[in-house]
């Protein structure tokens, strides 16, 4: 039988977003359990074309239920993902509570769903940029050896939840009208401009709680636990796609054409690398897409040993993102629970 899904934070972006992947993957449902907290319990959502009732999160609230997605942030995952564990649930967590822990995979299906135990309970996914990263880089992964990647990100505000992209709106419109606004959810004016990632600074290295997350969890999707990352997080005034400039170097020269081969036709990517009408990935063609745009690639002139590679890339920041990584990761479990049944 198809299995009672359940979403916890189902009112917010990601909870949405979630609701449009198995609608659109057309992933069975039997039943889909929306869990939210007191405050949004009784509103009523719509699954691919039926109402649904939203629930208030208890400890009560995982009696049956098969696959129960988390977006409700890491405080709720780690009280709540082993109480629906205990009920028998298998968890896939988009919160950063589980992503380091060792005995629990952080997969993204097309780098690395070797590493997703077929019996896994709880399965992490990854932070939305290293996930988009890796999705993008995995058939370059499989075939030359990475030594060393350097990255600056253009983040959206759909990786701040609904508050900071309706900030983006109001702001913009307010700044257009001529009228005040005082940002409430970013520490500066968002419409018209751009600013590092407002994630807390480490004071020991400098770099912001988002950049460290994309080197440890890129580190971790690949197995390689020193690979040099550099990266600077930007956020830009997008709704939900974020784009990532990129030079990748490898351990020997790779010319631009095996990569741009390499790239075309990958599970997850479209290449948009067209330097005659200068049409590369964007935002506005990435949003709402499942498919990672992958494109501007050439060999780095700024490493005159020929081994570096430089690229953009562009992802929606909901979907392959978050949501849709999510469920691919679901797929993934059912197709291999299937595979061990027969
Ligand atoms: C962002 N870290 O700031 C979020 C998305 N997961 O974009």
């Amino acid at each position: 039988a198809a299995p009672v899904i359940a979403i916890v934070g189902a009112t917010g972006v990601v909870g949405q977003a979630l609701r449009d992947s198995l609608a659109r993957r057309h992933f069975a449902v039997s039943e889909l359990r929306l869990l939210a907290s007191a405050r949004s319990a009784g509103q009523v959502l719509r699954f691919d074309g039926a109402p649904v009732t939203v629930q208030e999160l208890t400890e009560d609230s995982f009696a049956g239920v098969d696959i129960a997605f988390f977006a409700a942030g890491a405080t709720i995952s780690r009280k709540f993902a082993p109480i629906a564990v205990a009920a028998g649930a298998k968890v896939i967590d988009n919160s950063s509570a589980f992503r380091m822990q060792e005995d629990i995979a952080l997969v993204v299906p097309e780098a690395n769903a070797h590493a997703l135990p077929a019996d896994a309970q709880i399965v992490a996914n990854p932070n939305c940029i290293a996930a988009i990263l890796t999705t993008a880089l995995a058939p370059l992964h499989q075939r030359w050896s990475i030594t060393r990647l350097a990255l600056t990100t253009y983040q959206a505000a759909s990786g701040g939840g609904a508050a900071m992209m309706d900030e983006l709106r109001d702001g913009t419109r307010a700044l257009l009208e001529g009228a005040d606004f005082t940002p409430q959810v970013l520490p500066h004016s968002y419409a018209f401009n751009f600013f590092s990632h407002n994630a807390d600074i480490d004071p020991e290295t400098g770099y912001n709680g988002e950049e460290l997350k994309v080197i440890a969890e890129t580190r971790r999707i690949f197995d390689q636990p020193s690979l040099p990352i550099s990266v600077t997080c930007i956020r830009v005034p997008v709704l939900r796609a974020h784009g990532i400039a990129l030079s990748v170097r490898f351990a020997d020269h790779v010319g631009a054409d095996s990569i741009r081969s390499a790239l075309d036709g990958a599970p997850g990517l479209r290449l948009v690398d067209d330097p005659a009408s200068n049409h590369f990935p964007m935002p506005s063609e990435a949003s709402g897409q499942e498919d990672v745009l992958v494109g501007r690639i050439r060999t780095d002139l700024g490493d005159p040993s020929g081994r570096t590679i430089t690229m953009f890339v562009v992802g929606d920041q909901l979907l392959k993102g978050a949501a849709q990584n999510a469920v691919q990761i679901a797929e993934t479990l059912q197709a291999a629970a299937k595979s061990r049944a027969a």
